[in-house]
């Protein structure tokens, strides 16, 4: 007989998952209960700091008071009425929106993978009805080592054999070439070409930072080529990297920008694509679309997380606090830290091998109340809430000391 809900203990909910949910995640053994800011607390009553936030869509803290209460005022008002009809939220959320990013038009979409999704079929659109490309014939160029997403189409372009292996047959048209390597993206990208796909910074390859001036060669090339730049921002953007978009490190601006994540402030799921008017403006009506894309519930919460962003406050946190979180990941360096990128409140953290894996060191910092998922191999990535104190970013790398120093 299982235990009434409320008597339930972590042990009994983990287990209680087994024989009815899909095992394709192994999570860590923690069992989160309820959460505020940077912290989150388990069925027992145990506190973690919360060092993943959700792959950057917790960027403003758990349940940041703002965002609840706009998604509450709204919830007494209008949850959802398809795009067959308007909303009186989606104007100003739009509009907000393409002022932050700086540029023009908005296609509003849930998950970041339905972004990433629709960005691809604009651009493909876009090569057929206004550059010229043959039709059936676009091709659009990606990085190896990408992440963009789970769906038959994103994984047909991925190089992780484990994120492909038996979901083919694939969808054709894209070509991979290396990462920060402008020289392979000239040899790629010809007339067929609709566009260049890339994150500025890439995050489940482990924070991987490109050369300066990497972002800028992708920038000429693609207006020197006639082809789109299309950036991937859903995890990099959004203030993680001490400014809204990282692609602002380089001040280029895309043609395509891909967001989500924390644009639906960690309360529902909110995405889109924002391009500039000439590429947009290739969807007519019943071209594309989704249920729930753009509606007020994701408007009323995507509006206040574009307000939060408009202060600038957030993007200045993760500047100020990125020094503090490099200045600590040097000073590991050699004692347990091989390497580490980081840019803003964002790293990826290079254990030495000899200490564990990347999961092993996760599972220890569990127990001592930090919460970080490793990436691959003995690499752990470090993407705190940007609402994280200096204090509780100091505490956390010396628990990661702590927890180096004792393994091995
Ligand atoms: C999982 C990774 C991170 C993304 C970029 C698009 C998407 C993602 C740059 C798709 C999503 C998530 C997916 C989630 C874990 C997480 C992840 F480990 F999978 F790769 F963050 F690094 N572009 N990343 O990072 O957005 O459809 O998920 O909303 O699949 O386990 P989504």
């Amino acid at each position: 007989m299982t235990a009434p809900a409320h008597a339930r203990t972590s042990a009994d909910l983990i287990r209680a998952e087994e024989p009815v949910l899909a095992h394709n995640y192994h999570p860590l053994p923690v069992v989160v209960a309820r959460a505020e800011g940077a912290w989150v607390e388990d069925v027992e009553g145990r506190r973690y700091l919360d060092m993943l936030a959700g792959y950057s869509a917790l960027n403003f803290g758990h349940r940041h008071p703002a965002l609840i209460q706009a998604a509450h005022d709204q919830l007494d008002r209008l949850t959802l009425t398809s795009r067959a009809f308007h909303n009186d939220r989606l104007a100003e959320f739009a509009e907000r929106l393409a002022a932050l990013t700086g540029l023009d038009m908005v296609l509003p979409m849930n998950t970041g993978a339905e972004a990433v999704e629709s960005g691809i079929k604009v651009a493909r659109k876009w090569a057929y009805d206004v550059k010229g490309v043959p039709d059936g014939q676009a091709t659009i160029v990606v990085a190896a080592d990408n992440f963009h997403g789970r769906t038959t189409t994103i994984v047909s372009f991925s190089t992780d054999e484990s994120a492909r292996a038996g979901f083919g047959p694939f969808t054709p048209g894209f070509r991979i070439v290396p990462y920060n390597d402008l020289a392979a993206l000239e040899e790629a990208v010809d007339e067929t070409t609709a566009a260049v796909l890339i994150e500025p910074i890439q995050g489940e390859a482990g924070v991987i930072i490109p050369d300066a001036g990497y972002l800028t060669g992708v920038r000429e090339l693609t207006r020197r080529k006639g082809c789109l730049f299309i950036a991937d921002e859903i995890q990099s953007g959004l203030g993680r990297t001490g400014r809204t978009l990282a692609v602002e490190h380089e001040s280029v601006v895309p043609d395509v920008l891909l967001l989500g994540k924390a644009l639906g402030g960690g309360i529902v799921p909110v995405s889109a694509v924002v391009a500039r008017r000439e590429v947009m403006g290739v969807l007519g009506p019943g071209e594309h679309g989704s249920t729930f894309g753009g509606n007020p519930l994701a408007a009323a919460v995507g509006t206040a997380v574009v307000e939060l962003l408009e202060t600038g406050e957030f993007q200045r946190r993760a500047d100020e606090l990125g020094l503090v979180l490099r200045e600590g990941l040097e000073a590991l360096r050699g004692h347990g830290v091989t390497g580490f990128r980081a840019r803003g409140l964002w790293a990826g953290v290079d254990v030495d091998p000899a200490l564990g894996t990347g999961r092993e060191i996760s599972e220890r910092l569990m127990r001592e109340g930090i919460l970080v998922k490793d990436t691959h191999g003995s690499t752990i990535r470090l993407a705190p809430p940007l609402t994280v104190t200096a204090d509780e970013l100091r505490s956390a790398l010396g628990t990661l000391e702590k927890v180096l120093g004792q393994a091995g």
